[in-house]
């Protein structure tokens, strides 16, 4: 089998000692970075992602493989930066104050960092405050906030109001998490929702590449 087949298939199974070993094999036979994130790694979280949104496979595989993404990401980080492949956007991520949370919205990073977008993680229990400072940082392209608790939920109408009233004006919000539905998305002027993590993430692709 070629080499970044196997990797990706090794990653599906979220086997990260050997994803890491063959990561550093590739480097050695001279495959370019880019080549190994894309045809090995993002190709392999891309079917896992595939898979998740079909109910095909679950948060622990999930997990898993991309714990497997990391380790091998992790080798390849220097010599991606020595290349200059630049992040195809950056987005601010958190779950909103009042709220802990984090299992969906560390998901939600992980299949955005497999399409190649910078994630600030903000953590949980965020105040809408901090996501604007962060914004404003980092340049970011999107605001995406996770909420699962409803009484938690409204802090995202606050977010999209400072979104608004501040110089952001090209910063698009994304709202997400078991209780968010399109209907609410709507109903506070929210940019985005989506109901899963691969589908976030292709999303938020499309907004930053276009
Ligand atoms: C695990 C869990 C916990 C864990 C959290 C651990 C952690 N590190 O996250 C613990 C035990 C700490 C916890 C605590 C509480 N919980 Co709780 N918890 C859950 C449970 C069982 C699973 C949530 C989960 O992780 N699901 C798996 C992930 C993968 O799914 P997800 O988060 O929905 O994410 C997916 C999508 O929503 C989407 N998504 C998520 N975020 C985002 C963001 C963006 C931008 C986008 C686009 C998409 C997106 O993508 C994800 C992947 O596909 C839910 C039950 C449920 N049905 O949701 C209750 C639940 C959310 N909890 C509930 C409650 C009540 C509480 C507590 C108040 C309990 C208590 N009395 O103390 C506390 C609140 C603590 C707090 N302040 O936050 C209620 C909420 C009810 C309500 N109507 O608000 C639920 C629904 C359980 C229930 N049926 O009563 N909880």
């Amino acid at each position: 089998m070629d080499i970044l087949q196997e990797m990706s298939t090794l990653l599906q199974q979220g086997r990260a000692p050997k994803v890491k070993e063959l990561v550093e094999q590739a480097l050695e036979e001279g495959l370019s970075p880019k080549q190994i994130l894309d045809e090995g790694l993002l190709s392999g979280m891309g079917i896992v992602g595939e898979k998740f949104k079909n109910n095909e496979v679950f948060v622990p595989e999930v997990l898993i493989a991309a714990r497997a993404m990391n380790a091998g990401v992790e080798v390849l980080k220097p010599h991606l930066v020595k290349q200059g492949v630049e992040s195809k956007g950056t987005v601010v991520l958190g779950t909103v104050k009042g709220d802990l949370h984090d299992i969906g919205k560390n998901l939600v990073k992980m299949m955005m960092e497999g399409k190649g977008l910078k994630v600030i993680d903000l953590g949980v229990d965020v105040a809408p405050s901090q996501f604007i400072e962060s914004a404003k940082e980092n340049n970011a392209d999107i605001v995406a906030c996770s909420a699962l608790l409803t009484t938690t939920m409204g802090e995202m109408k606050e977010i999209v109001d400072k979104v608004k009233e501040s110089d952001l004006s090209s910063v698009k919000v994304m709202i997400g998490g078991a209780p968010i539905t399109q209907s609410y998305c709507d109903s506070i002027g929210a940019d985005y929702y989506a109901a899963d993590a691969a589908t976030a993430s292709d999303i938020a692709l499309k907004i930053c590449v276009g």
